[in-house]
């Protein structure tokens, strides 16, 4: 399929897919467990979640969430969303889930937008004469796509950062009466992303960000996952992106849950409460 049907819409490049699974722990079942059954549920959640984060192709991490939305937070990144089915399905058959009920989830996959450097690749075209629809600029926008995705590969495809916070929540941008960012024109909509990258690039150095794409996938249309070894970066990063316009007058969030990134080896000790 030709990149260049609508010219509007950003293009974007898509990675791993990604699921955020949310869950409670039953502290209660896990307290009247025999100390054996707990050691065999300590047991195999290790051994699941070494499975998992070694899969080969993508990644899975956990954390303790902080407060009561959640306890437990396994974000998945993997090649597609078969991949991510099995990964839950394999969950709710191990022992682990024995003590797991589940909180909330969020499907979404890594998305780069193009949307600045498929503008610089049209106007290139534009000014050698090439007309949009022709079969000519479609072979050459899809031959400069495809160099942008060699170039954006190792984004697209990450291993999750290993800062000991991640702070995850999902958003949307505003469809309103007044402020509808689907309304606006590329023009405007990259004038108010360049604005959005320089605040974040400000916070590159303490936080990590992954945004994933979740239009026509779940309830929001993004989540972002945000990556440090210092929360209160968050705090700041989040903080000053309120008073930047894209978020001021166009973005809409959804709940937020932070967690402390926990490994493997830890969960046994973790449910025992230690
Ligand atoms: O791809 C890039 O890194 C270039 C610039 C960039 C884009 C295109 C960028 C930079 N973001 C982009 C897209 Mn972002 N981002 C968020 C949030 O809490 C809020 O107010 C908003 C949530 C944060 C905290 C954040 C951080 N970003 C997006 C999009 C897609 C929108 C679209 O395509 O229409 C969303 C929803 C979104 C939201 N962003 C950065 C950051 C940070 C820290 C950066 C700088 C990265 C760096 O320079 O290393």
């Amino acid at each position: 399929m030709s990149d260049t049907a609508a010219p509007d819409v950003p293009q974007t490049l898509e990675g791993w897919f990604v699921q955020h699974a949310l869950y409670h722990v039953d502290w209660g079942k896990v307290r009247a467990l025999a100390p054996a059954d707990l050691a065999r549920i300590g047991g195999e959640g290790e051994r699941w979640l070494q499975e998992a984060a070694t899969c080969g192709k993508g990644d899975t991490a956990a954390y303790a969430v902080i407060g009561h939305k959640a306890d437990l937070m396994l974000v998945h990144y993997r090649e597609d969303i078969d991949a991510l089915k099995e990964v839950e399905h394999s969950l709710a058959h191990s022992p682990l889930a024995e003590v797991l009920l589940p909180a909330t989830s969020f499907l979404s996959v890594i998305e780069v937008s193009l949307n600045e450097a498929s503008a610089v690749a049209a106007k290139k075209l534009a000014e050698q004469g090439i007309k949009p629809t022709t079969a000519r600029y479609a072979a050459a926008f899809d031959q400069e796509m495809s160099v942008q995705r060699k170039r954006l590969e190792t984004r697209l495809r990450p291993v999750i950062p290993s800062a000991r916070y991640a702070c995850f929540y999902p958003m949307s941008k505003r469809r309103g009466e007044k402020n509808n960012w689907y309304a606006l024109s590329g023009d405007e909509r990259r004038a108010l992303m360049r604005g959005h990258g320089k605040i974040g690039h400000k916070h590159h150095q303490q936080v990590t960000q992954v945004i994933s794409g979740a239009i026509g996938l779940d309830d929001w249309e993004w989540g972002v996952t945000l990556f440090s070894d210092d929360c209160l970066a968050f705090k700041k990063l989040v903080h000053e992106m309120r008073f930047d316009p894209a978020s001021a007058l166009y973005a809409e969030f959804g709940p937020f849950h932070v967690g402390i990134r926990g490994q493997p080896s830890q969960i046994g000790q973790w449910l025992a409460g230690k």
